[in-house]
């Protein structure tokens, strides 16, 4: 490949479609003469660009957004975020987990779910001492973006929003300020979210596999201040939950000891509450215990001057182009119920690294094993998102939610060894999340196993007592009903 031209501006001269541009047959990127472009300096696109840093090439970061570290308020999405084992792993390999953790992390040891009636309990996540964090999606993009830039061959580029790109020849076009800006590069790594424009350039090839789904939930996030004493107004190292079968909330607590509050609901219900009588009458009957600690007017003012952000989940394959490759949620949006977008998007980089190590940077390699390797596991985690959303819906109170995590926390005490809860696989460990999904079936079959054997025996017990009249009838219905549950649970 020839000298590398830099960012020059230009006015626009094309009609936008650069499909089909000269192909390059040189994807090498051998030390001293390589370029990589990351659009999106969000959190995995900031986290990639201190990998790359770190391999010595010439790395450019193209940010939609200003830059947020001379921003006063940041717009956008949720403010804090479950940072566990997997993106913990991989801020480690850049030298920033203990900076995210000890300086900025708040461990939660457990889940705190509140009753409808205000009652509280703890589920631990695990033994004594394990323990996810929340940490603020500002502070760590600001963190990574800092980091990147120690570094002299990475080159920050705020107010440049992608407009076109040829992910085969690898030329780019950026908005910026009013002006056409090009760019050039021997790879381009799509970490632009989940409205990527570099795959939307990408579904423009043959074969190329996408599907998108909106749920019928948005969500909307409110505030709860600290107490007049300056504390957390709520126990701080706890996720909480306020599960209510349609509805949800989530709390997450924050360095300045507030809360950030979750409220997960369908835009039908949100569109339905227009008044601030209706909205505390909904809490009232709902989330009574929260009222007073966000407070009435704080409550009222925070809901009436925001909107219902809405919730998408996508899928496609493959990731990658010549020139290209998407990650994070640009490649695999999900939704936020298992508390692992971020934290697959972080993994996603460590995965890249170590292909691009056992490869030697040949992307001609690196980048069909990428997709082969990181497809099915994106999906398994989007899937086991979707399935949990479904499954939080069923749940319809607190008292489902308690046993069900009771139930896995049980067999997890008397079997260590043999019974890993699927939450346990997926945010304390880095089996991958389609082989989490696998564990999950197996031990799912010996429970149905054991209920059926419990089934068996009480129909054999009633069979005895009641060997004629209606009692026998009405336990043959229960138990039946339960099997074929069972079985189509399981998709039998
Ligand atoms: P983003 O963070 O969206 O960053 C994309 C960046 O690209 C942005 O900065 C954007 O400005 C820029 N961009 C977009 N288009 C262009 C363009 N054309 N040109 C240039 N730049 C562009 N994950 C967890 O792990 N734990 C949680 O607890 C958690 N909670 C969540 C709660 C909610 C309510 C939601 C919605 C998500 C949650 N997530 C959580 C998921 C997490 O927010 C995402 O997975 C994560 O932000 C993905 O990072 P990303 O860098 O891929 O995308
Ligand atoms: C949702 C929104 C509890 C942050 C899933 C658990 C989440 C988070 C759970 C949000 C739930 C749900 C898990 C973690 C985490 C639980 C988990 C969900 C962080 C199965 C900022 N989820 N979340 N599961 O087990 O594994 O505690 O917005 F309510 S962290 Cl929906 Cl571990």
């Amino acid at each position: 490949m020839g000298p590398q031209k830099s960012a020059e501006v230009s006015r626009i001269t094309e009609d936008g479609d650069m499909m089909g541009g000269d192909v390059s047959d040189d994807l090498i990127i051998a030390s001293g003469e390589r370029k990589v472009a990351i659009v999106g300096g969000g959190l995995v696109g900031a986290l990639n660009a201190c990998y790359l840093a770190r391999r010595g090439v010439e790395v450019h970061v193209y940010e939609y957004r200003g830059d947020i570290r001379q921003m006063e308020h940041v717009p956008g999405r949720s403010i804090n975020l479950a940072l566990s084992h997997r993106g913990r792993s991989a801020l480690a390999r850049v030298g920033l987990e203990d900076l995210v953790i000890q300086q900025h992390g708040i461990p939660m040891y457990g889940r705190m779910i509140h009753a409808t009636d205000g009652r509280k309990k703890v589920i631990p996540y695990g033994k004594a001492g394990q323990c996810i964090y929340s940490v603020g999606r500002r502070y760590l993009n600001e963190t990574m973006l800092s980091e990147a830039e120690t570094h002299p061959n990475v080159h920050l580029h705020f107010n440049h929003k992608l407009l076109h790109s040829d992910l085969k020849t690898g030329h780019m076009v950026f908005e910026s300020n009013g002006q056409e800006v090009q760019a050039d590069a021997d790879l381009i790594l799509g970490c632009d979210g989940a409205y990527s424009a570099v795959r939307r350039q990408m579904m423009k090839a043959p074969r190329f596999n996408y599907s998108q789904t909106y749920i019928p939930h948005g969500y909307m996030e409110l505030c709860i201040p600290p107490t007049a004493t300056g504390q957390f107004a709520m126990e701080p190292n706890y996720l909480h939950i306020w599960p209510r079968g349609e509805f949800m909330m989530i709390a997450l607590p924050n360095q300045d000891r507030t809360w950030t509050v979750t409220l997960f609901m369908p835009f039908a219900v949100f569109d339905r509450i227009t008044t601030p009588d209706e909205l505390l009458e909904f809490f009232r009957e709902n989330y009574r215990d929260a009222i007073p600690l966000i407070g009435e007017e704080k409550l009222i003012k925070d809901f009436f001057s925001n909107r219902a952000s809405p919730l998408v989940s996508v899928k496609c394959s493959p990731y990658h182009s010549p020139k290209a490759l998407i990650m994070g949620d640009a490649a695999h949006a999900m939704v936020p119920f298992y508390g692992q977008g971020m934290n697959a998007g972080f993994e996603d980089c460590l995965l890249l690294d170590d292909l691009l190590t056992k490869h030697d940077m040949d992307l001609e390699r690196v980048l069909p094993e990428y997709t082969e390797v990181r497809n099915p596991d994106a999906e398994a985690i989007c899937d086991l998102a979707m399935y949990n959303y479904v499954e939080m819906r069923h749940l319809v109170n607190s008292r489902a939610f308690l046993m069900r995590k009771a139930l896995d926390s049980f067999l997890h005490t008397f079997f260590p060894n043999s019974w890993t809860p699927l939450y346990s696989m997926v945010s304390f460990t880095r089996v991958r999340y389609h082989q989490a999904i696998a564990h999950k079936e197996r031990q799912d079959k010996i429970v149905f196993g054991g209920v059926m054997t419990l089934a068996a025996a009480l129909a054999a017990g009633v069979a005895y007592l009641a060997q004629r009249g209606d009692l026998w009838r009405s336990a043959t219905e229960v138990v039946n009903e339960q099997a074929r549950l069972a079985l189509s649970r399981l998709g039998l």
